[in-house]
């Protein structure tokens, strides 16, 4: 496809879109680093350089987890519905997204670095946060819902236009992407909205926590899709092309993104196996729906080792496997097939991993252990930072019409992350499984050889992981240095909108139900139906007390003072 010269504004927007959640990255990958320095018993303390634990896991979620990838997702279906479609969307409301989205942001963040809002990336109640918070995670999610309403009447227009005619297989996948968010934020809104809001400003004294919950997970799984999908795109769209080849088939994808409407939301309980409010005959539901949700990435693995085999094959490859040893794997002109390739070979294992998660005599064994972030560092920092990471800086080429200007570092880059993650995640998941706890700071008493809670049985691992810690932050600055580097190199070229696209192997037929979002936003619906109304009912009716507000640091409700006079 030729290249898309598009209008400055929308060239600034999308800029803007990548530039300012990277720059929050920075703080967001410093306090991954300082997480495992914590956790090695290498910093004995509650803070570190004016940052407490608590707060510098919540900056560290919600930059990485929420934040980074949000923004990434709308300025990457900003690029693509352009360029694929040849068509604009409305300017000013693409802006207003933006808007809407960075406010959020910088609302949430004064209340994080005011130390009012510890309550790391998942909120749960009975922690309460500053009203802020809450507010601007309310406002970066309609900003982003605000992007994709954008895009409708364009995708719209382009089939009146093209009667007949498939939509762009990016475009499927983007809508796809968005349609999942859309239904997933409408839960998180009602929690945030109607009950920690209200809550956060004192206006309603106690809240049912597990409700709360259950709305936050109802988003929580399919905000993995949300976060997975883009680069399931760069995996159909562009790495074929990148090595070489052609997509083994174009309807198998169709299908791919398709089927994560389906099984995307279904799910959530499987976070909630411990809830005692929750029947077990609903988390089995949800644990069927889980397996199900595996079977579009289970396609994935075939479709993209089919496709990648074709193009070793092209390279000259004969025997059963060196196709594999046949791809551009240190090209730097070919710089972005490294960091999709490294994902999908991380993937397996964060696939793995989330299955042992979904089985759920082994969840009650890793729930609420170091195994989890072992798990999900195999999944979100892995294909999709590492994705998120190539197509940053290959928008930050195309739209300053800059050269990369390091493409022979560049090339490391995935395989120092790799290396960082093993030493990270393989650790983490092994003392996972001889009960570490997450969401703890070890370095006060389990890492620390002077607490009576001293784990020596864990501490080569959680050292381990600090070396991994070390090996990801110093990767990721590389990526700063690329990606701003490129940023600010002179320009030699005019910017123009360019994606490597593949050839499907065969020109397959279209059809029809791979071509439309209505069916399958019907049986969502039904399957929503099906697997939430009796978790609502259920959350509802056994919630056994609310809760009252409480702060990180205070075991009272309400900030009330520790009674000293406790009678013997
Ligand atoms: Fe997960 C918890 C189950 C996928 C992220 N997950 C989490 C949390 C996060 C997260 C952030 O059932 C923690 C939330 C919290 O803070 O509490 N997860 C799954 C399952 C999948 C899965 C079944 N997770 C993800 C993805 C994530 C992510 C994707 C982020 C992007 N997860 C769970 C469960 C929990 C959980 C429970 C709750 C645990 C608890 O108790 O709290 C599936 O989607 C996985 C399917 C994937 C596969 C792998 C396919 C392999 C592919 C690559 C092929 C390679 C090729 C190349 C072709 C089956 C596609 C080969 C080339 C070579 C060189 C070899």
């Amino acid at each position: 496809m030729k290249k898309f010269k598009i209008d400055n504004s929308y060239r600034k927007l999308i800029l803007w879109e990548l530039i300012f959640p990277t720059i929050l990255l920075v703080l967001g990958v410093y306090h991954g680093l300082m997480q495992t320095l914590y956790r090695a018993g290498i910093i004995k303390a509650t803070e570190f350089w004016g940052l407490e634990y608590y707060q510098g896991l919540t900056l560290h979620g919600v930059v990485n987890a929420v934040v980074f990838t949000t923004y990434f997702a709308v300025a990457f279906g900003n690029a693509l519905i352009l360029y694929y479609l040849r068509k604009y969307y409305n300017k000013t409301v693409a802006w207003v997204s933006f808007w809407l989205m960075t406010i959020g942001t910088l609302l949430a963040a004064y209340a994080i670095l005011t130390r009012q809002a510890s309550v790391l990336y998942t909120f749960y109640p009975p922690l309460k946060a500053h009203p802020l918070f809450y507010i601007g995670a309310a406002l970066l999610i309609v900003g982003s819902w605000v992007a994709f309403f954008n895009w409708i009447p364009t995708l719209n227009a382009w089939r009146k236009e093209n009667p007949g005619k498939k939509m762009p297989l990016a475009v499927l996948g983007i809508f796809a992407t968005f349609i999942i968010w859309f239904v997933a934020t409408v839960a998180v809104a009602i929690e945030v909205i109607f009950m920690l809001i209200p809550w956060s400003l004192g206006w309603v004294e106690a809240i049912n926590i597990p409700l709360a919950r259950s709305l936050f997970w109802f988003f929580g799984h399919p905000l993995v899709y949300f976060w997975l999908l883009p680069a399931y795109i760069m995996y159909y769209v562009f790495l074929p092309k990148l090595a070489g080849g052609k997509l083994f088939s174009d309807n198998a994808g169709r299908l791919v993104f398709l089927l994560f409407i389906l099984f995307s939301i279904p799910v959530g309980v499987h976070h909630q196996y411990t809830e005692p409010g929750i029947g077990t005959g609903l988390k089995l539901v949800h644990a069927i729906f889980t397996f199900a949700v595996a079977i579009p990435s289970l396609i994935t693995a075939f479709t993209i080792a089919a496709s990648l085999e074709y193009a070793g094959r092209k390279r000259g490859a004969k025997g059963l496997l060196d196709w594999l040893f046949k791809l551009p794997y240190f090209d730097s002109k070919n710089y972005m097939f490294p960091f999709l390739m490294m994902g999908l070979f991380i993937f397996v294992f964060g696939g793995i991993t989330g299955v042992v998660n979904a089985s759920y005599g082994m969840n009650l064994v890793v729930h609420n252990t170091s195994w989890i972030p072992g798990h999900f560092h195999l999944t979100v920092a892995g294909p999709v930072i590492l994705a998120a990471f190539a197509a940053s800086i290959w928008m930050a080429e195309k739209l300053t019409g800059s050269k990369n200007i390091a493409p022979k570092l560049t090339v490391w880059i995935p395989y120092l992350w790799t290396l960082g993650l093993t030493f990270f995640s393989t650790p983490m998941m092994i003392n996972g499984i001889m009960g570490e706890p997450r969401r703890t700071n070890l370095g006060l008493t389990y890492s620390n050889p002077d607490s009576p809670l001293y784990h020596a049985e864990w501490h080569t691992n959680t050292i381990l992981s600090a070396i991994g810690g070390i090996i990801l932050f110093s990767t990721a600055l590389i990526f700063f240095y690329v990606f701003f580097g490129t940023l600010l190199s002179k320009k030699v070229e005019e910017p123009a909108l360019e994606f490597p696209t593949a050839e499907p192997l065969e020109q397959e037929q279209r059809i029809p139900v791979l071509d439309t979002f209505k069916t399958w936003i019907m049986i969502l619906i039904l399957l929503v139906a099906i697997s939430y109304i009796p978790a609502i009912k259920d959350a509802i009716d056994n919630a056994y007390y609310k809760a009252p507000r409480y702060e990180i640091n205070n075991p009272m409700p309400d900030g009330k003072p520790v009674p000293t006079n406790i009678s013997k």
